[in-house]
């Protein structure tokens, strides 16, 4: 007895732990198996697909084309599968992770229902201590996050909102087996790009729908289509040449054939500050929200910008049937681009429904929830079920959550609380062997994430190899290296829409309360990125410590 106890505090000996079984740790099996390493993957959840695993809401869709935001590592699996939208909606997007994990039978490979609580370094040992919510522990020599830039929800803390006597839902944790709106009221917290994506499909279904909004967004129509056979004949036809761009192009899409309106894709060339009032309303009215997209300076200058709003704001006016709600849904104090774009279907149209209603949380502030629903400042608000649409402690939530204690033992989430810090974001001091896909300080949520993870799992496992060949034990960024990179990092997002002092998005971390305020992805560029980590590798890793 008392040494099969013994046994089973024994950790297990890995060469690399892989946590998160989303598109990165799924590449991440297919690349790992191609070396002698051996490796385990560690999923929370029951089964694959991370963000697409999770986001089950109705509506829940990709606003990248689905040919680009697919894997481009498998010649055949790109020629094999065919997308039946321009943007593929969460199911066919869970789909296709499921064929790929049986394609590469890559299950055989990940430990599901396991919650990676900790991991800790062992200088002595140079090895990580991974623990988890089984009674097992792993030492690994690397240890590889793949835990997603949106994954670990945000739920506000409102007032008696436990008191809320039915099914409260949270869009990023969407249950499996979906939920049945017939005949529900339902109140919806949140107007980001799930709420956006949400909103239209429950109105449809539900009773009633109040919508609390505190900010307007700006949102695009998507234009998503059916795809032609023709078209992908195409597609497969220039896959070669769609990747090779991705790879070199600012945000890793091309838009093979499809501008954002959904026609042929022109570069903008006319510039709004040139133009008259007249002469932008007269656009709108002949355009709509697609007179927007004619203008190259938008993001160039606030008062571009600020030219750009208006014409938005003129847009919204002509598709709301109520001034008043369209006065609510009109963004103002933010500039264009400064959070995340969102595209929809039928969002505005949405709020012209009878069951539909809208709460200006900012004229009206919430107050407090109760059994039955939301007291408001100036109102009450009853309805049987409540959606969470209100985000995610984006690209360092699910790294602060984990207890990662590096060399000498401070947790990462203390090590970053004045904000992020990596090299490249890859590695970040103190945390050797640790690696991070997609991390703070690389294009990450910036970019179609797809060709982010390739070229991050790409890189990594090519210097795994140079390690192995030279024998390190040890990879960890210079103290400078990784300083200059920070300063590079905030240096390219001055002067950005991003960093604009009214923009709060998540991307700078102010929509997590006590968050440090700080720019979070690079916005460089992927081509321009991808040619610096090359280069680094190129010169021996150039800013990372070995030993
Ligand atoms: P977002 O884009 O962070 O949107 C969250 C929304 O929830 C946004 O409208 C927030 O308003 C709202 N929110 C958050 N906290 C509150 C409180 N306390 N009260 C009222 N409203 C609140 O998350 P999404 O899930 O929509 O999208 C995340 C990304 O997933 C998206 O960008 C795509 O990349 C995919 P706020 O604007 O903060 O005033």
């Amino acid at each position: 007895m008392q040494n099969q106890y013994r046994q089973k505090e024994e950790p297990r000996e890995l060469d690399v732990v892989v946590v998160g079984a989303g598109f990165a740790g799924m590449y991440l099996i297919k690349r790992l198996r191609e070396t002698d390493l051996s490796f385990v993957v560690l999923e929370q959840g029951g089964d694959l697909g991370g963000t697409w695993y999770w986001n089950r809401y109705p509506g829940a869709r990709c606003d990248v084309p689905s040919i680009e935001y697919s894997y481009s590592f498998d010649a055949q699996l790109q020629r094999d599968w065919d997308w039946s939208e321009i943007m593929a909606a969460q199911p066919e997007i869970l789909d296709y992770a499921n064929h790929v994990a049986e394609r590469f039978d890559l299950r055989r490979d990940i430990e599901f229902n396991t919650k990676v609580l900790g991991a800790a370094y062992d200088p002595a040992r140079q090895r990580w201590s991974i623990t988890t919510d089984t009674p097992e522990t792993i030492s690994a020599q690397y240890c590889i996050m793949a835990t997603g830039c949106l994954s670990v929800t945000n739920t506000p803390e409102i007032e008696g909102a436990e008191d809320f006597s039915g099914p409260v839902y949270h869009t990023g944790r969407w249950p499996q087996e979906g939920v049945d709106f017939s005949g529900v009221r339902v109140g919806i917290i949140g107007t980001g790009s799930s709420g956006i994506q949400s909103i239209p499909v429950i109105a449809e279904e539900a009773q009633h729908l109040t919508v609390f909004q505190r900010t307007p967004n700006y949102t695009m129509p998507a234009h998503n289509a059916d795809l032609e056979d023709e078209y992908r004949a195409q597609v497969r036809a220039n896959y070669v040449q769609i990747r090779a761009e991705q790879r070199e192009s600012p945000a890793g899409i091309v838009s093979f054939q499809f501008g954002f309106g959904g026609g042929e894709f022109e570069e903008p060339t006319e510039m709004i500050v040139d133009t008259t009032a007249e002469e932008r309303r007269a656009l709108v009215e002949e355009h709509g929200f697609e007179a927007l997209r004619r203008f190259a300076d938008v993001n160039l200058s606030l008062e571009a910008n600020e030219l750009a709003c208006e014409m938005y704001r003129h847009q919204v006016s002509r598709v709301i049937d109520d001034p008043e709600v369209a006065e609510r849904l009109m963004p103002r104090d933010y500039p264009i681009g400064c959070k995340r774009p969102v595209i929809d279907t039928h969002y505005y149209e949405t709020f012209n429904r009878d069951n539909v209603d809208l709460v200006d949380l900012r004229q009206n502030p919430l107050l407090r929830i109760n059994e039955t629903g939301v007291q408001t400042e100036n109102g009450y608000y009853e309805f049987d079920a409540l959606v969470y649409a209100t985000g995610f402690d984006a690209m360092t939530g699910a790294l602060s959550k984990v207890d990662i204690r590096g060399r000498d033992g401070t947790f990462l989430r203390d090590a970053w609380a004045a904000g992020p810090q990596t090299y490249l974001g890859l590695q970040s001091v103190g945390y050797p062997n640790l690696f991070m896909i997609t991390g703070p300080g690389s294009p990450s949520v910036l970019s179609n994430m797809m060709v982010s993870i390739e070229q991050h799992v790409d890189w990594i496992m090519d210097c795994l190899g140079y390690m192995g060949e030279r024998q390190l034990r040890e990879i960890e960024p210079s103290g400078q290296a990784q300083d200059a990179w920070g300063a590079h990092v905030n240096e390219v997002a001055q002067g950005t829409m991003f960093t604009a002092p009214s923009c709060n998005s998540w991307y700078v971390g102010a929509n997590i309360p006590g968050k440090a305020r700080v720019i979070m992805p690079y916005v460089g560029g992927v081509g321009e990125y991808r040619r610096i980590c090359d280069e680094i590798a190129a010169k021996d890793y150039d800013g990372f410590i070995f030993s």
